[in-house]
């Protein structure tokens, strides 16, 4: 009795830990307490049914045991022995009867929501096909069909069905939109899952990687951002201009040799890291460095975009420990400020 009270004791501190951590996932575009699409909201209501069921039978246990506690309590004096209901047969069929009903009520919407859930879009001609993969520690989405790729910010049009195709380009991850459509892994060995889901508002709403992929893992942030479809269309069309060196020959040739090595822009430099078409109007900067204005919290502040960009082609590792870029190249300090600001104005006139 004494050990189990210590060990209650040494647990009760580790427990108020854990409430303040999981509240902290309470950030309203983090949470999937509050859906912004029909998805997230049907994975919603199935945990509102549960947490109805569950909380019904806690209030039911607890009101029946202090009824009993305190009604048939013995009395001083009082030597007699209580009706001995051992076997029952009237108890026992309403404590196996009630169980089973509610894990009727529990199951069914369940069952239905798993099969809900699963459908493949993967060949709806109505739906936007984007194929995902993951990277330590970055996301990049292609458009099939449109023949695009960016990265760490999914840009799709309001309304429509969005039809993910995940994979990954290295270890596990997951991608999760908490408040549009729950998690989806990205398996090694070549396998690839799919989903789906919507967002009818237009906004932006913030992705996570959900497997433990190394250190970076907390920072392998994302963003959907959903706009209206003429606004998507405008998107995909900006995105396949062809875009201009620096203008500055000196800063041109160190962006050409030290950074399109790896990174794309317009039809120049390689595929295979992020494409950086566009990153001057993108709401963070590496997925993790938002453009937030700290003024009025707009998003897109000019000189913020600049700061972030700088911060992070200066030294990225001080940003995401162990991630690919850092280390790989040399610049001096002109350089970098050269190319940060290019990359600041390579904008995608859309909304
Ligand atoms: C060895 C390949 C490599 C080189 C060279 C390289 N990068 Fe990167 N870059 C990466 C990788 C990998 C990431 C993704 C890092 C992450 O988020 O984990 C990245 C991310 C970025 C991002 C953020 C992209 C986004 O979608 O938000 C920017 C901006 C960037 N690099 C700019 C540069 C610039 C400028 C240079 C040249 C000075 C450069 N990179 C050189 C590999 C490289
Ligand atoms: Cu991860």
């Amino acid at each position: 009795m004494m050990k189990r009270w210590q060990f209650v004791k040494r647990l009760a501190p580790l427990m108020a830990m854990m409430v303040l951590v999981l509240a902290a996932c309470g950030r309203e575009d983090l949470s999937t307490l509050n859906p912004q699409g029909p998805v997230a909201e049907e994975q919603f209501g199935l945990m509102k049914t549960a947490i109805i069921i569950m909380g019904l039978v806690i209030v039911v246990v607890f009101a029946i045991s202090f009824y009993v506690i305190i009604r048939f309590r013995r009395r001083p004096g009082d030597k007699t022995i209580p009706k001995q209901v051992e076997g029952s047969h009237k108890l026992e069929i309403i404590w196996t009867v009630i169980p089973i009903i509610l894990l009727i009520i529990l199951g069914v919407p369940t069952v239905q929501s798993v099969f809900n859930l699963a459908k493949d879009y993967r060949d709806d001609p109505d739906a936007v096909k984007v194929i995902v993969t993951s990277h330590q520690y970055w996301w990049e989405f292609e458009y099939p069909e449109l023949g695009i790729k960016t990265a760490q910010e999914l840009v799709i049009p309001t309304g429509k069905t969005i039809s993910i195709e995940a994979k990954t380009a290295d270890v596990l991850h997951s991608f999760w939109i908490p408040s549009l459509a729950g998690k989806i892994d990205t398996n090694p060995g070549g396998n690839v899952n799919f989903m789906y889901f919507s967002a009818p508002k237009e906004g932006v709403y913030l992705g996570k990687c959900a497997e433990l992929c190394g250190p970076s893992h907390g920072l392998m942030d994302f963003k959907v951002k959903s706009v209206d479809p003429a606004s998507f269309d405008r998107w995909s069309a900006a995105l396949q201009e062809p875009v201009a060196l620096p203008s500055d020959p000196a800063i041109a040739a160190a962006f050409e040799s030290k950074c399109l090595t790896c990174h794309a822009v317009g039809d120049m430099g390689g595929p295979a890291f992020p494409n950086l078409t566009g990153i001057g109007s993108r709401e963070s900067v590496g997925g993790i460095l938002v453009n937030v204005d700290a003024d009025d919290q707009k998003y897109d502040h000019e000189d913020t975009v600049y700061n972030n960009l700088y911060k992070w082609i200066k030294d990225p590792e001080s940003v995401k420990p162990g991630n690919l870029m850092s280390n790989q190249y040399d610049l001096t300090e002109e350089e970098i400020k050269g190319i940060a600001e290019y990359l600041s104005e390579l904008t995608l006139d859309y909304e």
